[in-house]
């Protein structure tokens, strides 16, 4: 059986994500890898801070810390978060590591060896009052085009031609606004990965056609317009060091690598991270996920802007190694989640937080939501009036509504124990093949990677259960015939079981509170960890007649009007 390596993009360390960033990487990971460990595969789930480059530079000074010391508190920061969120990470590492370092510093050797790395000398803005190179876009002006005057030196936002700094007129550091710059010579190493370019398309040809279409076609089109060699160091003073025993003049005047150089790397460091943490007495072996590991299924979650970096660019630096790295074999990429249609932003104080979110309701509402309606094919729109809606129909009463009747009906007229008497007839046997039917097509949806449509198939699973209690009306069978209605409230029963099974990669915490309901002598670790199969599911019996149950709290609290209103000011609608 395949060994299942899961990693989600690296959140960038600057500032807590948005709900979009979220469903776009970490959130979908998360509920493949719940999914796949409960089948019973051996999962590892990687991800980690994205430490390095210019953004991290500047919003540390923007807060005022040295920048390890911000980045130190921001991976922090976001942690809690997450595990506010259930990601289930075996490990949430930081590129910044030493671990990272070694590797990446590694895989530049190794690219050198082969003759994929040149040093070349460009020119480049320097801002004297800053005391920096300046990246293009931290260079501002006015464009000679369409005469914006907040023009970035690597494109004008309002006529979107493509710029270099030294077009612009006016030009100012974005940092300061200085306009003391001046072009220097530097020297950088390049990647030549014009040379690679048919080995990508070659790799592309043969597994690309493998995944789904979104992430498929960007790669084809990057490929189509081909493969320019690029530079992969910076003058910076944060990030990984040029290796000296290579470079030694390079090394000397502190060139780093470029962000995106380690980043990608670093779900290697990461997964060595995570066997250096390994508790006394446990052995974990990293490079085993990693090199030679053709048992291994690699499949990677991200935003549709990261596809090109992991499709093509990444994959070219393995290439480049010669060595056997394992390469990704599935790529489930996203589209945006807006917000009332428009961006995400915090300066205009559009949209949603994690942690904000997180204040207002538990993880598992989120959850729910954001992955049925997860921008799949399309862009989707987050709006206070749809999330109300799903939450209040999908969990509150198709979901929530359901467990509290049938238990607490049952409790009340049976007693604490799953009612005993009747047989399954007609109704249970057709109500056993429709959710063994729906399950299928669930578990087919989670496989192949298809999130809204496993959430649909998992909210007819739940409706199944109500369709079921309104035709059987135990309250009515119970005047005229107790056994009917023990039988129709212990079916109902079997189903709250199953849902707390199945439930647990999209709501974890709610499927765990299911479950808890029933004391079955099976409730232990390995029984935590059990799927259902097709046949189980059909047989609806899996909590036997006596088993002692308790009624939980509401599962799930409706959104009324007054929160709703409450919601839509705070965070501003439309
Ligand atoms: N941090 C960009 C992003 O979060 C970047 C991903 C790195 S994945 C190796 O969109
Ligand atoms: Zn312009």
């Amino acid at each position: 059986m395949a060994r299942h390596l899961i990693t989600s993009a690296l959140p960038y360390i600057n500032g807590i994500k948005h709900l979009g960033n979220m469903v776009g990487s970490m959130l979908p990971a998360d509920v493949y890898s719940r999914y796949l460990r409960r089948r019973g595969h051996e999962v590892l789930y990687i991800c980690a801070t994205d430490e390095h480059g210019t953004p991290a530079e500047l919003a540390a000074k923007a807060a005022g810390l040295p920048v390890e010391e911000y980045c130190a508190r921001q991976h922090l920061a976001q942690k809690a978060v997450y595990d506010g969120f259930a990601l289930s990470f075996d490990h949430f590492g930081r590129s910044s590591s030493r671990q990272n370092r070694e590797i990446t510093q590694e895989f530049a050797r190794e690219l050198h060896a082969n003759g994929f790395v040149e040093e070349r000398s460009v020119r480049q803005v320097y801002s004297n009052t800053d005391g920096r190179f300046l990246p293009d876009r931290y260079i501002e002006g006015t464009c000679p085009y369409c005469g914006y005057d907040k023009a970035r030196g690597d494109q004008c936002e309002n006529c979107t031609r493509l710029l270099d700094p030294t077009d612009l007129i006016d030009a100012r550091s974005a940092v300061s606004g200085s306009r003391d710059l001046e072009v220097r010579e530097t020297t950088h190493l390049f990647l030549l990965q014009s040379r690679l370019e048919g080995e990508v398309a070659a790799w592309i040809d043969a597994c690309g056609g493998e995944w789904p279409t979104l992430a498929s076609s960007i790669a084809r089109k990057w490929l189509t317009e081909g493969l320019a060699d690029r530079a992969i160091t910076r003058d910076l003073d944060w990030g990984v060091p040029v290796p000296g025993d290579v470079w030694p003049e390079l090394a000397a005047a502190g060139k780093v690598f470029y962000v995106w150089f380690d980043a990608p790397i670093e779900y290697l460091g990461a997964t060595r991270e995570w066997a250096d943490a390994a508790p006394a007495g446990e052995s974990r072996d990293w490079k085993s996920w990693w090199y030679e590991a053709d048992d291994v299924r690699h499949t990677e979650f991200m935003a549709k802007d990261n596809v090109p970096f992991h499709t093509v660019m990444f994959p070219a630096t393995i290439i480049g190694t010669r060595a056997p790295w394992k390469k990704v074999d599935q790529v489930k990429a996203f589209n945006w989640l807006t917000y009332y249609g428009g961006k995400f932003s915090t300066s205009r104080r559009h949209g949603i937080f994690t942690d904000a979110a997180l204040e207002l309701l538990p993880a598992d509402y989120w959850r729910y939501f954001l992955i049925a309606n997860a921008p799949e094919s399309d862009d989707s729109s987050f709006s206070w009036e749809l999330f109300a809606s799903v939450v209040n129909k999908d969990l509150a009463d198709t979901l929530g509504n359901f467990v509290n009747r049938v238990l607490s009906f049952g409790l009340k007229r049976f007693g604490d124990r799953v009612p005993v008497g009747g047989r399954p007839g007609e109704a249970e046997h057709a109500l056993g093949e429709e959710v063994a039917g729906l399950l299928a097509e669930y578990e087919g949806h989670l496989e192949a990677l298809r999130l809204r449509r496993a959430a649909q198939a998992l909210r007819a699973l739940w409706s199944a259960g109500n369709s079921y209690l309104e035709a059987k009306a135990p309250w009515v069978e119970v005047r005229t015939d107790e056994a009917a209605a023990a039988l129709t409230l212990r079916t109902a029963m079997n189903l709250i079981h199953l849902y707390g099974v199945v439930s647990a990669p999209l709501i974890p915490a709610t499927a765990d509170a299911m479950r808890a309901v029933f004391s079955l002598p099976a409730h232990g670790p390995a029984a935590e960890l059990a799927w259902v199969t097709g046949e189980q599911a059909a047989a609806l019996d899996l909590v036997p007649a006596g088993t002692a149950f308790v009624v939980p709290p509401v599962l799930f609290a409706k959104i009324d009007d007054e929160r709703l209103d409450a919601w839509r000011e705070r965070f501003g609608a439309g």
